[in-house]
């Protein structure tokens, strides 16, 4: 902590892992003499850059970009790229920390690392998004490549910025059309099921945790926050999967659909994160019959069966859990990266709740995107289908992983199990690697 002062969401999501692992660092003494621990939390370098614009009005911009490389034990660099006002090291840090173990829980061989920008996208035109996401590859094309840093979308960078900074990079690379981000379109190297992967993924999840309780999504009542592509794919999958989506929030309140969210409702979260003014508030007057805004409230206070953070680390703290409790729900799954605070995720434990960690339930996104890198590999593109049953299976061996080492007298804790499978496949490869 001495090393990092100030680093508030870095400190806690180490602080998380390591007391999971401890008891089976204990057990392993080669990796105390490999320094693993004092090796694993610290990225094996950060890139930062200054990314210099021209907004709409002829004003120039300066934003900060960065490229946390967090660890490569198992393949190369993965990870999202985050714009949003708040982006600093510690935030993607905790990010590229927590990719790391994501990324070894998916079966598939891909390192861990985040990037982003203090840029904030609210409120800006199609423009002024273009030429920044231009600017921003100018100087992250750099370090990156096909093989040794795949980025992707995360908060505030979904399809279209994907395909702007890809535009970007070819340019800069001479043509050189490689699948170096993934999140791509369809027509032009993207992988079928990517946009969606996200959500299904967590929803097949969650399946698999009611069946470990002999229960299914029919009829369940889910409430999710935030109204972006996760919440999307999460909303419309739980809602295929027989259970009602009956709430949703924004930074400006929440939304209550007592009904539950029709196909309609749910492509129109879409609609309304594309128009960059971050508000839910328009989803209640667009369904005014069918739905409820009230300012300033989060989804937390909708009495519910299966509580959803879709938004962002630390959406859901201690209180929300105590009121999520009280009104009775059964299972928490995180979809957004570290969207519980500890106090939440003690509550719900010590509550004996079902609750499982972002780092295995949302880790079907960058599975995908993996699968993306397969595809554009072997320069073909698999069918939909094709690619949403390895997406289940992967979601299916993350869930058998948490159960191997998340046994707790009857209690999965999969907070636990999540954190231990990650590490031990990440710090075994670096054993196997030697001290480089
Ligand atoms: C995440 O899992 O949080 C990501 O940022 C995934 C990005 C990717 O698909 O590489």
């Amino acid at each position: 902590e001495a090393k990092h002062p100030g680093e508030k969401e870095y400190l806690q999501a180490v602080h998380e892992v390591l007391e999971s692992v401890q008891e089976v660092y204990n057990q392993h003494p080669q990796f105390a003499k490999a320094k693993i621990i004092e090796r694993i939390v610290e990225p094996d370098r950060i890139h930062t850059f200054r990314v210099d614009w021209v907004d709409d009005k002829g004003e120039v911009q300066s934003n900060l970009g960065y490229r946390v490389q967090f660890n490569a034990a198992i393949g190369p660099y993965k990870g999202g790229i985050r714009f949003h006002k708040a982006v600093n090291p510690s935030m993607l840090k905790f990010l590229g920390f927590e990719q790391t173990f994501k990324n070894a829980l998916t079966t598939l061989p891909m390192g861990g690392a985040k990037g982003g920008s203090d840029f904030d996208p609210t409120g800006k035109s199609d423009a002024e998004i273009m030429r920044f996401c231009q600017a921003f590859m100018l100087e992250l094309w750099k370090y990156i490549g096909p093989d040794t840093d795949v980025p992707a979308g995360d908060v505030g960078v979904g399809g279209r910025e994907i395909g702007y900074m890809y535009g970007m990079y070819k340019k800069l690379a001479h043509e050189y059309n490689t699948g170096v981000l993934t999140g791509k379109g369809i027509n032009w190297g993207g992988s079928l099921i990517r946009p969606e992967a996200t959500g299904y993924g967590a929803l097949y999840f969650v399946d698999h945790m009611l069946k470990k309780l002999g229960k299914d999504l029919k009829g369940q009542r889910v409430v999710v926050s935030g109204f972006g592509n996760v919440a999307w794919g999460a909303s419309q999958k739980a809602t295929q999967l027989g259970a009602k989506v009956i709430g949703l929030s924004g930074p400006d309140g929440c939304v209550e659909v007592p009904n539950g969210m029709t196909h309609e409702m749910i492509d129109y979260l879409l609609e309304l994160r594309a128009s960059n003014r971050n508000i839910v508030a328009p989803f209640a007057e667009k369904f005014a019959k069918e739905s409820k805004f009230t300012a300033g409230k989060k989804a937390w206070t909708i009495p519910c069966d299966i509580a959803l953070p879709c938004a962002f680390q630390n959406e859901l703290d201690g209180d929300d859990a105590q009121m999520l409790i009280k009104n009775g729900v059964k299972l928490v799954a995180e979809v957004s990266n570290m969207g519980c605070t500890p106090e939440a995720i003690k509550a719900f434990q010590d509550a004996k709740l079902p609750f499982a960690p972002g780092k295995a339930v949302n880790a079907g996104g960058v599975a995908t995107s993996g699968l993306e890198m397969t595809q554009n590999a072997a320069h073909l593109a698999w069918r939909a289908e094709e690619v949403d049953a390895k997406l289940h299976q992967i979601m299916e061996s993350i869930h058998n992983a948490c159960l191997k080492y998340g046994q707790e007298d009857g209690y999965i804790n999969y907070v636990k199990g999540a954190n231990i499978a990650g590490f031990m496949k990440v710090a075994h490869a670096m054993l196997d690697q030697g001290v480089v």
